[in-house]
């Protein structure tokens, strides 16, 4: 049975809510937007601050009782976690984020995740993501060890995302949240090639990072070399060694190419994974939804192509069950996908 739901007025005399606990966050949004994403963009800060809601989440381990996950602890004890190797770069964020938590009446814990639903809506083609309200608050950092690093094995990346929390991440759920990584870049992998994205469109929410990320490496960013670091299939685009090996794993291969130009499953399945994730250590059912303060995104029309000059042929076809998709190429001559700017 559908209850009707009386809306409340919220005291800032502009919003409504159904609950009055989500009236706060309609002034967060706003700074946010204002603030630090440049007036709504998919910008620089927006892919930190998603990155930060899975650094914060992930940092929970069943194995070790389940203390921790979204708990604000990458922020709260920030000078003991932005120093584990796998959160390099991190330090920067939360001390550009901090500011805006002493500003409003949030908690670390839900402002990390709240941001990170923001700036995720920024990003033209991105799934609305819901926001849940009343996370509990870090009394302890989080141990080392718990964030996956570019460089380690699909064995223990699996692993390590199926021991995250009681229920814990299957193989195929890991490949859904990794959608995160088409609007991303690498500032610290290379660092004298700041900004290098993970697809040829590191601001729009489409699957062009899944197709580009099956493609026969032939280029370094920079120099190459570095820990974590294959060759991607276009000049300016980065590849992490994780997501190569997870395109290819017999464990996740089938789910990885199945993304590709598939932008509906592209939208539902990192829903799926990422409200999961900013939940983690938390108990939804005691939690308010104040999934109405996140903005709408921008829809595309996503039709996946090959960068210019490659084609079905430049497919390391892995996914043993299905044939790649056969897709068109972006006209023209290769071009160098240019690095993302940060603002601030
Ligand atoms: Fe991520 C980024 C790794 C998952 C989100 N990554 C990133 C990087 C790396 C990574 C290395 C770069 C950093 C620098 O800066 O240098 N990841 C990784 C791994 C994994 C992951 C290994 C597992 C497999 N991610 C993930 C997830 C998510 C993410 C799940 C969500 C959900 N990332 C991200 C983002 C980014 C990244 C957003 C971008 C940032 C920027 O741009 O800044
Ligand atoms: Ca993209």
């Amino acid at each position: 049975t559908a209850a009707l739901t009386k809306r409340v007025a919220c005291p800032d005399g502009k919003n409504t809510a159904t609950n009055a606990a989500c009236c706060s966050l309609f002034a967060v949004r706003d700074d946010l937007q204002a603030n630090m994403f440049a007036g709504g963009q998919c910008n620089a800060e927006a892919h930190e601050a998603l990155r930060l809601t899975f650094h914060d989440a992930i940092a929970i381990s069943n194995k070790a009782g389940n203390k921790g996950g979204a708990d604000g602890s990458i922020m709260l004890f920030d000078n003991i976690e932005t120093k584990f190797h796998a959160n390099i770069g991190l330090d920067e964020v939360v001390a550009f984020q901090k500011p805006f938590v002493a500003r409003h009446n949030i908690s670390a814990a839900d402002f990390i995740q709240f941001a990170g639903a923001v700036a995720v809506s920024n990003c033209p083609g991105a799934p609305r993501l819901p926001f849940f309200l009343g996370r509990k608050t870090a009394t302890a950092a989080a141990p080392d060890g718990l964030v996956p690093e570019p460089f380690h094995t699909v064995e223990q990346i699996l692993d390590r995302f199926l021991d995250a929390g009681p229920e814990g991440f299957v193989d195929v759920e890991v490949v859904w949240a990794l959608s995160a990584h088409t609007i991303a870049a690498a500032n610290d992998v290379d660092a004298a090639v700041p900004g290098v994205p993970f697809d040829s469109t590191p601001s729009v929410f489409d699957t062009q990072f899944f197709l580009e990320t099956q493609l026969r490496g032939t280029t370094f960013v920079g120099k190459g070399g570095h820990q974590g670091e294959v060759q991607s299939a276009v000049k300016g685009v980065m590849r992490l060694q994780s997501d190569h090996n997870l395109a290819r794993d017999t464990r996740t291969n089938c789910e990885w190419q199945s993304f590709v130009n598939n932008h509906d499953k592209l939208h539902d399945r990192f829903i799926d994974a990422w409200l999961k994730i900013s939940l983690l250590g938390n108990d939804q059912n005691t939690m308010i939804d104040c999934s109405e303060v996140i903005p709408v995104p921008k829809t595309i029309n996503d039709v996946a192509k090959f960068p210019p000059s490659l084609t079905n042929r430049d497919v390391e076809q892995a996914c043993a069950d299905t044939p790649f998709p056969t897709l068109g190429t972006q006209p023209g001559a290769a071009t160098v996908v240019p690095p993302v700017k940060r603002n601030h």
